[in-house]
């Protein structure tokens, strides 16, 4: 059932940064304390950065001014600089309770590919946790009420195809969208679900193909790898056909059967096409 659409009383603030040096001629030493709010439900991360790595980050959760949760994050010691993303307190399950959302980069790329979310059990009063981890799901735009029924998706590009076609770090944010929903305690793939956002995607990378083919040294790479990603959004959108058309319309180099022999493969090893 739809609900009537609600604005989340959502606010994140940067507490503070502060510096100091913990022994003579070392290393800089910076204290951070990010927070988010949701109604009355308040999150506190906190951690320490040395040597440009994270170390120690914690985080604590507190309702109505009471502390429900306090503990340690994990991280493996993977993360690097400015890589752990502020927390997030917004419903994305629509319950009307919070859900927190930390996000970690756990590559040397700092690529954000994996969340924490922290949600309250069947009890309503402890909170606990769920390591999600994207693979090649990167999440850039995170969660953003896409449909605008209160409840928020989280926005996730596909980056098997950058990884095929382009390689070029100015490209990576060209990929295929997905878009998830957070449901019985997993994220799932909910992208077929939101065909008007995919379109409006999937419209915007047809907008740059056509604009660096009229580039003066248009990229033959670029244009494989916004090609493929449209293609992929239409198969999303379950127009595959018309996709396929348009781009052999769009496509006509010497190796354009090539291309569309890769392409075909990975549209069949990422389930694009079944
Ligand atoms: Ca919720
Ligand atoms: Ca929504």
């Amino acid at each position: 059932m739809a609900k009537s659409y609600r604005i989340p009383i959502l606010s994140i603030t940067v507490l503070f940064f502060a510096f100091s040096s913990l022994f003579a001629g070392s290393t800089e030493h910076i204290n951070v304390v990010k927070s988010a709010n949701y109604r009355d439900v308040r999150v506190e991360l906190t951690y320490q950065i040395r040597d440009n790595q994270i170390n120690n980050p914690r985080i604590k959760i507190s309702k109505s001014n009471k502390a429900i949760l306090e503990e340690a994050i994990d991280i493996d010691k993977r993360v690097i600089f400015e890589d752990i993303s502020l927390p997030i307190a917004d419903d994305i399950d629509g319950d009307w309770e919070p859900e927190i959302i930390v996000n970690l980069a756990l590559n040397t790329k700092g690529e954000l590919n994996e969340s924490i979310v922290y949600f309250l059990d069947n009890t309503k009063k402890q909170y606990k946790s769920i390591n999600h981890s994207w693979h090649q799901f990167l999440l850039f735009e995170e969660i953003n009420d896409v449909n605008s029924d209160g409840i928020p998706e989280i926005i996730t590009l596909d980056h098997q195809f950058h990884k095929q076609f382009s390689q070029e770090s100015e490209q990576d944010t060209v990929a295929p969208i997905k878009i998830w929903t957070f449901k019985n305690e997993k994220f799932v793939d909910n992208t077929k679900n939101y065909k008007d956002y995919v379109y409006q995607h999937a419209l915007n990378l047809w907008e740059k193909f056509d604009e660096e083919r009229k580039a003066d040294k248009p990229s033959q790479k670029t244009l494989k790898l916004i090609l493929a990603s449209y293609l992929a959004d239409k198969y999303s959108l379950e127009q595959s056909e018309d996709g396929w058309k348009r781009l052999k319309q769009a496509y006509q180099f010497e190796d354009s059967e090539e291309y569309f022999n890769s392409l075909k493969e990975l549209l069949e090893k990422t389930h694009y096409s079944q």
